[in-house]
């Protein structure tokens, strides 16, 4: 039996009945694709992600990739291989791609939701299979020559890797060392050493496209200090020829000279990558071209960046749905003592769901998960604004901004909140049967573990959240959800049944906004232009996760908020009793996490406040 179970019904909710993505299905850009294609499709994924996608799961955990450091090659487990090629012969990753890349645009909140069930059934499936989407990227920024080399990448499923981290430059890319050398026939020597590469090597494609942040050396203008300084390269595995993408027998000297063990995810391959090392492999060097001609790397990086933090944070959320849903089944079999209100001796056992401590649990899983999955569908229906504005030759301003706003969001909350409830609550539900690799659950908590770490970590996500898309923003991306928490507050959403939830979504806004306030004070007291004290810029950096968590909070307080407003008008209909349960379970859960999760926020608003900086003051000694 799979150990992926999915939730199509919720997925569909928070579509068409939230989020109205029926507006824009058959329409422009995505004329062709109409409701009944899209939800098709999310079937026919929904199956093959339970049925042929999550086969493998397991046992590729226990008989992982095999590295080979003689030859510098890895073999891949067989299951893993077959579900990988089920997954590419499908082709549904055109769903991603332009029409003049062979695609068919899809709405990105229907690309996403498809991502989940991959995402929940086989991780590395997805991300091993983004070849042809790193080719998107390589023709969206390209030369013609790049644009022929993103056309084999999508028409051959060749791999891809994004290449950013070194040993000595993981958050803090800017730090890299890799050198670039121009050539006399325009092509480019890079040299280096990256590490933690994922899909750096395998044996499910002809050819594997590394795309590499290298500082160029001796080009006026470019390879200065700091991110700034690096240039994006397309470096192949294989030398092949341009025009028909056959390989030309050629190795390129770009080599993996170690596969990591790790704690989680362990079949996708996570690689030390060496360019041009003579002594390493063929001795020959590693063959770039510069992407688009042009020395803008960490800006072209940061398309590919910003996807694949969105794939982490949906990642994540995946994870914990499957989590509580196994758990669940799990909670509504075992039997384990009385109920509480039958404190005889020999009173009858009951299955744990009779025991408030387990249903607190079970809510708790089921009102984020649900609130998670919100967030992603709610991003990336902004997504699909800008990608119809961009069809239109126009841009989307604030549909960017609040797509640039959210992405931490998704990514840093996203995976704090799903690899702590997997852990806490999830495992915590099956009881000592958790710890066992009997269920799937104690793999979920070491392969969600990673989604906090890579793509920039939590802390990451927190400076992002608030220099970046709060600050230089001018706040305005933040100002129009806020906004739009307050119209929803101010009506009458739920006829009255949620007045005390609008209540505690004002008061849980009203204290983040409070937290951002005392963070933008702090900053600004921070100016010794203006008298203040450098050191402040401290008490920010003590808070931006902080407030990374407390708009995570409100932002899905208010998105389950608006799902129980439409759940409670589709039940003052007719309704089909599996609806009625489902509707009934969406009010619940949204009433459960306003009640349980907003009054927090008072606390974390008061512990803002009262930042000082003991902590920063304190001998390193004494830690
Ligand atoms: C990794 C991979 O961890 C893990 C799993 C991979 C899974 C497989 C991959 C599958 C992916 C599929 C993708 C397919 C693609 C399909 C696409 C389809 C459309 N937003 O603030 P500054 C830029 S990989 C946008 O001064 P510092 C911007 O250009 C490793 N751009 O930063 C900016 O210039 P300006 C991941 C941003 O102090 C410039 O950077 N590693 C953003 O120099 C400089 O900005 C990490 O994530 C943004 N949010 O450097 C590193 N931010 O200001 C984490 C910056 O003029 N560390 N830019 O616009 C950081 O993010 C650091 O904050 C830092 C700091 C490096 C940016
Ligand atoms: P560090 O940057 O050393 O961070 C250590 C700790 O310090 C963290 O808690 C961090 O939050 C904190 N910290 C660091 N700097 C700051 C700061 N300025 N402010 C506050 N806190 C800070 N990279 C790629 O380029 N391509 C890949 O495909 C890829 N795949 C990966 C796969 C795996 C399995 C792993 C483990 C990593 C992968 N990475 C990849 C690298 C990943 O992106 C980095 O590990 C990550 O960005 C963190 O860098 P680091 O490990 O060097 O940690």
């Amino acid at each position: 039996m799979s150990h992926y179970k999915s939730n199509l019904r919720d997925i569909e909710f928070n579509l068409f009945e939230v989020f109205g993505r029926d507006e824009v299905l058959g329409k422009g850009l995505f004329e062709d694709l109409d409701v009944d294609t899209a939800k098709s499709i999310l079937s026919e994924i929904d199956r093959m992600a339970r049925e042929d996608l999550a086969e493998s799961f397991a046992d590729a955990d226990r008989f992982p990739p095999v590295y080979d450091p003689e030859a510098c090659t890895v073999t891949m487990p067989e299951g893993f291989a077959k579900a990988y090629k089920t997954w590419m012969d499908s082709e549904w990753f055109r769903l991603q791609l332009p029409v003049e890349l062979g695609g068919q645009p899809a709405p990105a909140s229907l690309v996403w939701s498809t991502a989940e069930l991959v995402l929940g059934a086989n991780p590395p499936v997805w991300m091993y299979s983004a070849g042809p989407n790193f080719g998107y990227i390589v023709h969206r920024n390209g030369t013609d020559r790049d644009k022929q080399i993103a056309k084999h990448m999508v028409e051959r499923h060749w791999g891809a890797t994004m290449v950013l981290t070194e040993p000595d430059a993981g958050s803090d890319v800017g730090a890299g060392r890799t050198k670039a050398y121009l050539q006399e026939d325009g092509t480019w020597h890079i040299e280096g050493v990256k590490r933690f590469i994922t899909s750096a090597e395998h044996d499910m494609s002809e050819n594997i496209i590394h795309l590499v942040l290298a500082r160029p050396v001796g080009i006026e203008g470019a390879g200065g200090p700091g991110t700034k300084g690096l240039s994006l390269f397309v470096v192949p595995k294989y030398g092949f020829d341009l025009e028909t993408g056959e390989l030309d027998g050629t190795r390129n000297g770009a080599y993996v000279t170690n596969v990591e063990k790790k704690m989680g995810i362990k079949v996708s391959t996570t690689c030390e990558l060496t360019f041009g090392d003579s002594s390493v492999g063929n001795g020959q060097p590693a063959k770039g071209w510069l992407l688009g001609e042009v020395h803008d790397g960490i800006a072209q990086m940061f398309q590919v960046i910003e996807n694949a933090r969105m794939l982490v944070g949906t990642k994540a959320i995946a994870t914990l749905s499957t989590g509580y849903l196994n758990a669940l089944d799990y909670a509504k079999e075992r039997v384990q003592g009385a109920d509480m209100l039958d404190p005889a001796k020999d009173a009858p056992r009951v299955t744990i769901t009779h025991h408030p401590d387990v249903r607190r649990s079970l809510m708790t899983q089921k009102s984020f998960v649900e609130a998670l999955r919100s967030l992603v569908i709610y991003t990336a229906s902004w997504q699909d604004r800008v990608m119809q504005a961009e069809a239109a030759g126009e841009k989307d301003k604030l549909a960017e901004r609040v797509n640039d706003l959210l992405l931490p969001i998704v990514k840093g909350y996203g995976s704090e909140r799903s690899w702590v409830l997997l852990g806490t609550e999830s495992l915590q539900t099956f009881g000592g049967s958790g710890f066992l690799q009997d269920y799937p659950i104690e793999q979920y908590v070491r392969d969600a573990k990673i989604d906090t770490l890579y793509e920039g970590t939590t802390a990451i996500q927190g400076q992002d959240l608030f220099f970046r898309k709060i600050v230089r923003d001018q706040g305005q991306a933040i100002a129009h959800v806020a906004q739009e928490i307050q119209g929803f507050i101010a009506s009458e959403a739920g006829n009255g049944r949620l007045k005390l939830e609008r209540e505690l979504l004002a008061k849980g806004l009203e204290d983040a906004q409070g937290i951002l306030g005392t963070v933008f004070g702090q900053i600004m007291s921070a100016n010794p232009a203006d008298g203040g004290d450098p050191k402040n810029v401290y008490k920010v950096g003590l808070n931006t996760s902080r407030l990374l968590m407390a708009l995570g909070d409100v932002v899905c307080a208010w998105l389950l908020l608006r799902g129980a407003e439409v759940a409670l008008a589709a039940l003052s209909g007719d309704v089909s009793e599996s609806d009625k349960r489902f509707y009934e379970g969406k009010v619940a859960a949204a009433q459960f996490f306003a009640r349980q999760v907003l009054p927090k926020l008072s606390a974390e608003k008061a512990i803002a406040e009262a930042t000082d900086l003991d902590v920063m003051d304190l001998d390193e000694a004494a830690f």
